[in-house]
């Protein structure tokens, strides 16, 4: 009974080896130190608890009371007739669509969520309800205006004068607000996609009402006994998808820009290693930057620093996880912390005094690990709360936010002295540059009078740029950290290939010194290199956060207006990518990027694999619709691969699969031009 008993233990005290789990050298050193002190961090329980298999091949049914109904692909393949069905008859089809229109509904629902949030604190801002927050950006606030139909200039005797801000800044949060649940009329901001893709979504009928309500109607339609056609269903999933692309992420982004200030180009740090021993380190993580904005605000008072010295630390030290990172980040330059699955660790070097976390993307095992250190974790968000008796929940309201920004920075100080004597923080960290967007991107190119999309086109056209990469998403535990990502990356900025990175795949990219114009000189082709030489800018522009992978959509935009390379987002020379996806929310972005015309690569795993004809839908018949599609590949260098011959393939749609100059006509040319 005793030697049973040990065995059990010893099967349950298998670990993860750090080498096999991540690239990260920080991130393998502090696995190792986990391992010593006894904590268990995502990476063991990778490798004590397996996936299930009916699951990863989308063919698990849940959706009413008579199953869970198992459909798994028969262990030899499929042998004739897929006679497989649930209880109440439906097929791998219908279950595998239905699960995969439930996770855009969950990844759609988290991003425009949080687009409410925000608009509902500028519409407080707007309405000077609240004295935290001021409207930072006049000119994207104009703009923004102008896409919700918002009048920006008055009459007045005749004259057309501007209109004032404060009362364009109200109308666009009532607008704004607006677009989650309106009763008539379609998504606004639908319209700022190129022509020709708003013609496709308004034939195939997928143009979103309002934001809530495509979101609802997958939960309706998901149920038991309602919508069983794969086809249809995956209608829904596109409205969804596209509802939260150019409608809850992008309101999401745009709001936050004027809110909190449009990002421009901004140095800063990634990794470990940018906690302090000798400072209080506050560890951000989560996604709205509503509260991470004025915890930035707040810890750059003098009376805090102060406060901080005080106890005897050499000051403050912010530092983010996950995409309330890549927001502080990109407006703040406030330095990475980490990835995804880097959250544990930064509490186990002993140094984290609090951990204030948001929404989303946070383990509720933080808890189990801030146990054993002194590590106050803070959780702050109505909707967003931990069982666990060790968490403390302060609820930030935009009415009263310095306060509790004050509060919660007050509390990270006065922890830093009881710390343990056990301080272990990696040496690694890399130089970056973010903040880069559509405007940005713009100015890069052409200065203030004269940016324009142009110069990347020509570019483009004469081949230096072979194409445009979106790499984006997640960490995976059931995937070595980072690897996907890094691989990934390499091989397309090798090929020619720009990439424009958000989210987790930023944070990787960063942590491995992809973000410095001197990278390009190491890892790019000539062409690309010479591009980012000349220019002065990384070959992987940081995009932002995972909401703002809107600005993708509107920067491929820009490309399609600035003329030379199609009519549409789907003739571009560009593809997508998330290399180690985990979250329901990239399963949203996936899907918004197939239904904007963009050709889009999964890496891991994909829950469709139980269902095949399901499965040839999206890989194969998406394309002929909306010009987009999905595909699925491990293989990170065969993954970067089939971006690039996609890539190639819309070259040589456009004609411009050999490398070319554009000629420059010069005055005696033009007068033979005259005179033939
Ligand atoms: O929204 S990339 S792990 S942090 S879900 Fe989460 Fe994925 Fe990171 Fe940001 Ni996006």
């Amino acid at each position: 009974m005793t030697v049973e008993k040990d065995t059990k233990q010893a099967k349950a005290k298998k670990l993860a080896d750090p080498k096999t789990c991540t690239i990260d050298l920080a991130t393998q050193e502090m696995i190792n130190v986990a391992h010593k002190l006894d904590i268990e961090t995502v990476f063991d329980r990778a490798v004590t608890m397996k996936p299930c298999n009916i699951g990863t091949q989308g063919t698990c049914c849940k959706n009413c009371g008579m199953g869970p109904c198992r459909l798994p692909l028969p262990k030899g393949g499929l042998d004739g007739e897929d006679e497989r069905k649930g209880l109440c008859g439906a097929t791998p089809n219908t279950i595998a669509a239905r699960n995969f229109i439930r996770m855009i509904a969950g990844g759609a629902a988290a991003h425009s969520d949080h687009g409410r949030s925000v608009a509902e604190v500028f519409l407080s801002a707007a309405r000077k309800e609240t004295d935290a927050y001021k409207i930072k950006d006049t000119r994207k606030l104009v703009e923004v205006a102008k896409h919700l139909g918002i009048d920006t200039v008055v009459e007045v005797n005749g004259e057309t004068l501007d209109r004032d801000l404060d009362e364009i800044a109200v109308e666009v949060g009532e607008k704004a607000m607006n677009e989650w649940g309106k009763a008539d009329g379609e998504l606004l901001f639908a319209k700022r996609a190129p022509e020709e893709r708003y013609k496709i979504w308004k034939k195939m009928g997928v143009v979103p009402r309002n934001i809530d309500r495509e979101i609802v109607e997958i939960m309706h339609r998901t149920h038991i006994g309602v919508d069983q056609d794969y086809k249809n269903l995956m209608k829904q999933g596109t409205r969804a998808a596209i509802a939260d692309g150019w409608g809850g992420s992008m309101l999401a982004t745009e709001l936050q820009d004027i809110l909190f200030g449009t990002p421009y180009p901004v140095a800063s740090e990634a990794n470990l290693g940018v906690m302090k021993e000798d400072m209080v380190n506050i560890v951000i993580h989560g996604h709205e930057p509503v509260l991470s904005e004025m915890i930035v605000a707040v810890a750059q008072m003098k009376e805090m620093d102060d406060y901080a010295k005080s106890k005897g630390a050499k000051g403050i030290q912010l530092s983010g996880i996950c995409c309330s990172a890549n927001e502080v980040l990109q407006r703040h330059g406030v330095p990475l912390c980490g990835t995804f699955l880097q959250q544990e660790l930064a509490i186990i070097t002993g140094a984290c005094d609090a951990m204030v976390v948001d929404i989303q993307c946070i383990f509720q095992n933080l808890a189990n690990v801030a146990k054993c250190f002194h590590t106050k974790l803070i959780t702050t968000h109505p909707i967003a709360k931990m069982e666990q008796n060790n968490v403390l929940h302060i609820e930030f309201d935009e009415h009263h936010a310095l306060e509790d920004a004050k509060r919660i920075v007050k509390l990270a100080i006065d922890n830093y002295k009881n710390r343990g004597a056990e301080v272990m923080i990696p040496k690694q960290k890399s130089p970056m540059i973010a903040g880069f967007g559509v405007e940005s991107i713009k100015y890069h190119l052409g200065g203030t009078f004269r940016g324009s999309y142009s110069t990347l086109n020509d570019n483009i056209i004469n081949g230096r740029i072979r194409g445009i990469g979106g790499v984006v998403g997640c960490n995976n535990a059931r995937t070595k950290h980072n690897q996907g990502h890094v691989e990934i990356v390499k091989e397309l900025i090798k090929n020619d290939v720009i990439v424009l990175t958000t989210g987790c795949n930023a944070i990787a990219c960063a942590m491995e010194g992809l973000l410095t114009p001197e990278s390009a000189a190491v890892f790019c082709g000539p062409g690309l290199a010479e591009v980012c030489e000349t220019v002065g800018i990384p070959p992987v522009l940081h995009m932002g956060s995972c909401v703002d992978n809107s600005r993708i959509l509107l920067a491929a935009t820009e490309v399609v207006k600035a003329g030379g390379l199609g009519t549409d987002i789907s003739d571009l020379p560009a593809a997508g990518s998330a290399p180690e996806w985990m979250s329901e929310k990239a399963i949203s972005i996936g899907h918004y990027f197939v239904a904007s015309g963009v050709y889009t690569v999964f890496g891991v795993t994909l829950p469709v694999t139980g269902a095949p004809v399901f499965q040839k839908y999206l890989f194969e018949e998406f394309e002929k619709m909306y010009g987009g599609m999905w595909d699925l590949e491990i293989d990170p260098i065969k993954h970067a691969h089939k971006m690039i011959a996609h890539i190639d393939k819309k070259r040589k749609a456009l004609g411009i699969d050999r490398a070319r100059d554009r000629i420059l006509v010069d005055m005696s040319d033009r007068r033979d031009i005259g005179a033939a």
